[in-house]
C-alpha cells in the first residue's frame, strides 16, 4: 500500500522494526521511567531509584541523581508508544510525553501530528517530498486513520464531510510568525482545487471552473505582493489575517471563492525595523519595467532613494524582486484586471512612495512647519489628480470647524509629518482593501445558482506576547481568545453528541465558558469613551481602571498604571499591554480637509477610495454611496473602512476589528470546523533542530495543551464491548464460562466489576467503555504482568518435562 511503499522509504511514518521494539520494551520494563521538570531543558527523561511521600529520588539519563517532588515528575509511556500518529492515544498524556512525541517525529521529518482534534504542523524549513502529485492522490477520499497524519488529510476530511453532509467546513489555521500558516494554507486551497477540477475533466460544460481554479490560486501572490512583507522572523511574513471561502456546487465543483481580511499592519508602510522590509510591491515595483516606471514618476529611482524605505533592508536573499514582479502582473492578468486598473494599483503605490519624499521644515517663524521643495508634492498630486497648492494649504494648515465656522489652524513641522504618515497609511490600506475587493468581484459565486457549501481557511496570525505589547497585540490576542472559545466549544459538542449517543452519564463541562470572562472585558473596552475627541493615553487608562476594575479579585484585568499599561489575563497568560499611543492607534485620525481634495480627485480610482469623505453638498451627485451594495450580505472591508459618516458606529480601528470578527465568529459558528496548529520549531530557520521550551509556549498558547486538559476531563480512551473483553479477560481469569452467552455490556460490566475498578474512572455506554485518562495505562500494566506469569508458568512446566 502507499504507506509501505511510499510512506516508510519517505517521511511519513515512523520505521517498523519488531526486534528493535522487543530490546526497548524490555530494556523500559526494568526501570521505573518518568519526565523530571527542568528549568533549561523543559523535561528531562529519568528512572526512580526511590520514592517517598514528598521526595522522590531519579536517576537522569546523564547518571547523576537528584530529588525532586512527586509533582514535578511525569510518567513516561512505553517505547510502543514513540511516535504515534496521534497524541491521544498516549496512554499518560502529559506534556513532557506530548514534546517528546513531537520532537522525536520532528526528528525523522514527520512534521505533521495529531492530538485529538488538532493537526500540529512544525515548519520543516526545508523542502519535503510529501507534496508531491502522487502523495496528493494517495490522501484522496481516505479515512482520517488510515494515512499518516497530512494537512491533505485535513483538507480531504473537510472536502468529503462538505459534499457528503452537504454542510459548510472551515480549516482555522493559526500559530506564531513563521510556524507555516500561510504555507499550509496554500496547501490545502491547493489540494482543494486539484481535488475538485478531477470533476471537471469529462465535463465540457465547465471549462469555466478550471478557469476559476486558476483565479483562485492567483489570488494569493497578488495578495502576497499586497500584504506580505520581510521581516525578523519569516522573510515572507503576512502582515494581514485572511478567510479564504471556497465555494462548491451540487457537482463538488468550484464554483466561486471569497476573501476576508483582517488588520493590516499599515505601519510598516512608513516605518520597518531593520534588517525588515516594506510590503513587498515597493521593491517589486522599483525593480519593474521602464516604462510603468516612467508614468509613474519613479525614473530609475532605487529603494534608497525613498524615505519610506531608505531605512531597512532592499533586498531578500534569494528572492528576485524583478521576477516576483512579472509574476504579479502575471497572476493580475489571469485575475482578470485590465491595465488601467492595474496601473491604478501602482500608482497609489508610487504615490505613497513619493509622499515619504516630502520634506517638512520649520518656517522663517520657527514653529510652524513650511514646505520648501514643492517639486515633491507635485509628483504626489500629480499622480493622485488633486491641485497641488491645494493639497500644500490642506497639509500645513487645515481648515477646522470651530463652533459653527471654518478656520485656519497651522500645523507644526511634527504635526505634518504625522499627517503624511496617516495619509500614506489610508492610501495603502485603501488600495489593498479595494484590491481584494476586486478580486472578489472576479472569483465571486453569486451567479452559482447551485451552491452547495463551502470550505473556509483561516490563515490568522496566534497568540503574541511580546517585550512591548500595545493595541495591535491586544486585538489580536482578542481574535484568538474567541477562537479559542470556538475551539472549546466545538470539542464540547463533539464530546457530549458521543456521550448522548452513548447514553452515557456524563458531566462534561462547557469549557468555552471559561473564557467568557476575559471576553466580555476586552468588549467592554469598545466603550465610547475611549474614542472621545479631546482623549488622551493617560485618560484612557484612567477609564480603564473605572470600567475594567471592578475590585473582584478573580478579575482579568490588573493596571500598571505607573508602568502605562494595564494586564490582561488570557487563557495563554497574563499579557501587559502598554497605552502609548494607544487613542492614535484606535482613532487613526486623518486631515479630513486632504481626504476631501482626494474625494474630488480627477482620477476616478483616487476619487473612489475616499468617497466617504465627499462633503454633504456634494454627496447627492455619487447618489447613496452603498445603495447598491445589496441586502444581507456581508459588508467588505472597504465598506467598513468608509462607513465614517452616518452610523458612525465604525469609528475606530477597534471597533470595526470587533464588527469583522463578529461576522468571522457568526460564520464559523456555522461550520464544522477542522483545526491546525504551526509550530516553529526554532527562530534560526534551520530545519531538524526542535527547542523545547519554545515549543512547550507555543503549544499552550495554541490551546493544544488546553485541549488535552479538557479531554483529562471526560473519558478520552474508549474501547468497543469486544475489545476491551478480548483486551482484559485475561485480569480476571475463569470469570466468564466460554461456552455461555453473555452480551457485551454484561460481559463489560461483570469483568469491571471483579476488577473492582472505581466507579468515577469510567462509563459503560451503549457500544463502548469510557475511560478517564490513565486509567488504560494500570490495566495495561497489570495485562504484562499478569502475560510474564503465565511466560514463567509456562516455562517452568517446560523445565519440568524436559
Ligand atoms: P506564517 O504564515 O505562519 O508566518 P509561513 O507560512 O510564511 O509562516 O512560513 C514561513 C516560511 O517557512 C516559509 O516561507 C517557508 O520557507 C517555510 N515553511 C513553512 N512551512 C513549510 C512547509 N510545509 N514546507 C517547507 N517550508 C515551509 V506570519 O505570516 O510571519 O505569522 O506573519
Ligand atoms: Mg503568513
Amino acid at each position: 500500500s502507499f504507506i509501505h511503499s511510499y510512506g516508510t522509504k519517505v517521511f511519513l511514518r515512523p520505521r517498523l522494526d519488531m526486534v528493535q521494539d522487543a530490546v526497548a520494551q524490555s530494556r523500559f520494563n526494568e526501570k521505573k521511567w518518568v519526565w523530571v521538570e527542568d528549568i533549561h531543558l523543559g523535561y528531562v527523561a529519568a528512572h526512580i531509584l526511590k520514592e517517598e511521600r514528598d521526595l522522590v529520588q531519579v536517576e537522569l539519563e546523564n547518571g547523576s541523581t537528584a530529588f525532586t517532588s512527586p509533582d514535578k515528575i511525569y510518567p513516561m509511556n512505553p517505547p510502543k508508544f514513540d511516535k504515534v500518529d496521534d497524541m491521544a492515544d498516549l496512554t499518560f498524556l502529559n506534556e513532557p510525553s506530548v514534546i517528546y512525541n513531537l520532537a522525536m517525529r520532528y526528528k525523522s521529518n514527520m512534521i505533521y501530528t495529531y492530538s485529538g482534534l488538532f493537526l500540529v504542523a512544525i515548519n520543516p524549513y526545508r523542502h519535503l517530498p510529501i507534496y508531491e502529485e502522487d502523495c496528493l492522490q494517495a490522501y484522496k477520499g481516505r479515512r482520517r486513520g488510515e494515512m499518516a497524519p497530512h494537512i491533505y488529510a485535513v483538507a480531504d476530511q473537510a472536502y468529503h464531510d462538505m459534499v457528503r453532509d452537504k454542510e459548510n467546513q472551515s480549516i482555522l489555521i493559526t500559530g506564531e510568525s513563521g510556524a507555516g500558516k500561510t504555507e499550509n494554507t496554500k496547501i490545502v486551497i491547493r489540494y482543494l482545487t486539484t481535488v475538485a477540477s478531477e470533476h471537471t475533466k469529462n465535463d465540457a460544460t465547465n471549462h469555466n471552473a478550471d478557469r476559476l481554479g486558476q483565479q483562485i490560486l492567483r489570488a494569493n501572490p497578488i495578495l502576497e505582493a499586497f500584504g506580505n512583507a520581510q521581516t525578523i522572523r519569516n522573510n515572507n511574513s503576512s502582515r494581514f489575517g485572511k478567510f479564504i471561502r471556497i465555494e462548491f456546487n451540487q457537482r463538488a465543483q468550484i464554483c466561486g471563492a471569497n476573501i476576508e481580511w483582517y488588520l493590516l499592519e499599515k505601519s510598516r508602510v512608513h516605518q520597518q525595523s531593520p534588517k525588515e522590509r516594506s510590503y513587498h510591491v515597493f521593491y517589486q515595483l522599483l525593480s519593474g519595467d521602464k516604462e510603468t516606471k516612467e508614468k509613474l514618476l519613479l525614473g530609475s529611482s532605487k529603494p534608497s532613494d525613498y524615505g519610506f524605505t531608505k531605512g531597512s533592508n532592499h533586498v531578500i536573499e534569494s528572492v528576485d524582486d524583478a521576477e516576483e514582479y512579472r509574476k504579479l502582473l502575471d497572476s493580475l492578468n489571469i485575475m482578470g484586471l485590465s491595465s488601467k486598473e492595474q496601473m491604478d494599483l501602482f500608482l497609489i503605490v508610487a504615490a505613497v512612495l513619493h509622499l515619504g519624499n516630502i520634506s517638512v521644515t520649520k518656517d522663517y517663524r520657527g514653529d510652524r512647519a513650511d514646505i520648501r521643495d514643492f517639486a515633491a508634492v507635485e509628483r504626489v498630486c500629480h499622480l493622485l489628480g488633486i491641485p497641488a497648492q491645494d493639497f500644500k494649504n490642506s497639509l500645513l494648515s487645515p481648515r477646522i470647524k470651530a463652533g459653527r465656522d471654518w478656520v485656519n489652524q497651522s500645523k507644526s513641522p511634527s504635526q505634518v509629518m504625522s499627517s503624511l504618515d496617516a495619509l500614506a497609511k489610508a492610501l495603502y490600506e485603501r488600495n489593498f482593501a479595494a484590491l481584494v475587493e476586486r478580486i472578489n468581484k472576479a472569483i465571486d459565486a453569486q451567479k452559482s445558482i447551485d451552491k452547495i457549501g463551502f470550505i473556509g481557511v483561516l490563515d490568522i496570525a496566534g497568540f503574541e506576547i511580546f517585550e512591548v505589547n500595545s493595541f495591535e497585540q491586544l486585538c489580536i490576542n482578542y481574535t484568538n481568545e474567541k477562537l479559542q472559545q470556538f475551539f472549546n466549544h466545538s470539542m464540547f459538542e463533539l464530546e457530549q453528541e458521543e456521550y448522548q449517543k452513548e447514553k452515557i452519564e456524563w458531566s462534561y463541562i462547557d469549557f468555552g465558558l471559561d473564557l467568557q470572562p476575559t471576553i466580555d472585558l476586552i468588549e467592554k473596552t469598545n466603550a465610547k469613551e475611549c474614542v472621545a475627541p479631546r482623549g488622551t493615553d493617560s485618560r484612557f487608562l484612567e477609564k480603564l481602571d473605572k470600567v475594567w476594575d471592578s475590585g473582584d479579585p478573580e478579575q482579568k484585568y490588573k493596571s500598571t498604571r505607573f508602568k502605562d499599561g494595564f494586564v490582561v489575563k488570557h487563557y495563554a497568560g497574563d499579557v501587559e499591554y502598554c497605552t502609548t499611543g494607544w487613542i492614535d492607534k484606535n482613532k487613526d485620525p486623518l486631515n479630513e480637509d486632504i481626504t476631501r481634495l482626494l474625494a474630488r480627485s480627477t482620477n476616478r480610482y483616487v476619487a473612489s477610495l475616499f468617497e466617504d469623505y465627499l462633503e454633504d453638498n456634494d454627496e447627492s451627485s455619487i447618489g447613496n454611496l452603498y445603495a447598491n451594495r445589496g441586502s444581507g450580505r456581508v459588508r467588505s472591508t472597504l465598506t467598513l473602512l468608509k462607513l465614517r459618516k452616518g452610523g458612525g458606529s465604525f469609528r475606530t480601528v477597534g471597533q470595526r476589528h470587533k464588527q469583522q470578527l463578529l461576522s468571522l465568529m457568526n460564520t464559523l459558528y456555522m461550520t464544522h470546523p477542522h483545526f491546525v496548529r504551526c509550530i516553529v520549531p526554532n527562530h534560526r530557520k534551520r530545519s531538524g533542530e526542535i527547542q523545547t521550551k519554545l515549543v512547550l509556549d507555543q503549544l499552550r498558547c495554541n490551546g493544544v495543551l488546553e485541549g488535552i486538559r479538557i479531554c483529562r476531563t471526560g473519558y478520552p480512551n474508549r474501547l468497543s464491548f469486544a475489545d476491551f473483553r478480548k483486551r482484559y479477560e485475561i485480569l480476571c481469569p475463569n470469570l466468564l464460562k466460554p461456552n455461555c452467552f453473555i452480551d457485551g455490556q454484561s460481559a463489560c460490566q461483570s469483568l469491571l466489576d471483579d476488577m473492582a475498578l472505581d466507579h468515577e474512572k469510567y462509563r459503560i455506554g451503549a457500544t463502548k467503555v469510557f475511560f478517564k485518562a490513565t486509567v488504560l495505562a494500570e490495566l495495561e500494566e497489570n495485562r504484562d504482568k499478569k502475560l510474564s506469569e503465565y511466560v514463567s508458568g509456562f516455562q517452568a512446566i517446560c523445565r519440568r518435562y524436559m
